[in-house]
């Protein structure tokens, strides 16, 4: 005879799936499964990723006052897409760190700041002073200071890089229904005079549950 399924919906739980095994002539053994869901066996403390993305902000130089957007444009800015911070849709997680990767290793350091949401928030065009609105803010994860600087290449501008550090953040968040993602703003807090086309790689540590 064949196997008997007995799938979510019928006499068993939903989480569990009974199958009784044909082993032979008139006799079947009843087997007890796990149906394909979220459980996870045997995972302790959820696990660790690193979530990637980068900018490239306007072909000028035009020096930032404190409190300004530093993003992709002048006119269409895109906020900092963090995807697959949390493991599934409306997903729940840590924020641990996060590292910024500055192409460009100018004299006088950004002060920098990540702001990150967990719903899309309306960015300022690049340059210009970050307004936020209070809706907007309740939807604030934390605002992470990149307070540390490492320099990489010590070449100056162009030639260089430069690193900047969070301190341990510990943001908890869960991301919106039908999304995975967190969405990040970058602000500057003092007078930085940036380079044309410069780069910012953000690397940000998150414990999923
Ligand atoms: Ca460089
Ligand atoms: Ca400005």
């Amino acid at each position: 005879m064949a196997d008997i399924v007995l799938g979510q919906g019928s006499s068993v739980p939903s989480t569990m799936r009974t199958r009784y095994r044909d082993v032979g002539d008139t006799t079947h053994a009843r087997v007890e499964a796990l149906a394909p869901s979220e459980i996870h066996l045997g995972e302790i403390g959820g696990r660790t990723v690193l979530v990637k993305q980068n900018f490239t902000r306007p072909n000028n130089a035009t020096q930032y006052a404190a409190g300004d957007v530093v993003s992709d444009s002048i006119t269409t800015p895109t906020t900092i897409d963090l995807d697959g911070c949390a493991r599934v849709n409306g997903g729940r997680g840590v924020i641990l760190k996060v590292l910024m990767v500055d192409s460009a290793n100018q004299t006088t350091k950004g002060n920098f700041e990540l702001w990150v949401f967990t719903h899309e928030p309306t960015i300022d065009n690049d340059n210009s002073p970050w307004t936020p609105n209070d809706t907007e803010c309740g939807y604030l994860v934390d605002i992470i200071p990149l307070s540390t600087t490492y320099v990489g290449d010590a070449s100056a501008g162009a030639g260089g890089n430069v690193v900047f550090r969070s301190d341990i953040v510990e943001a908890g968040f869960t991301c919106q229904s039908g999304m995975d993602r967190l969405f990040g703003v970058l602000v500057v807090r003092n007078a930085y005079t940036p380079l044309a086309n410069e780069n910012f790689q953000f690397i940000v540590e998150v414990l999923q549950d």
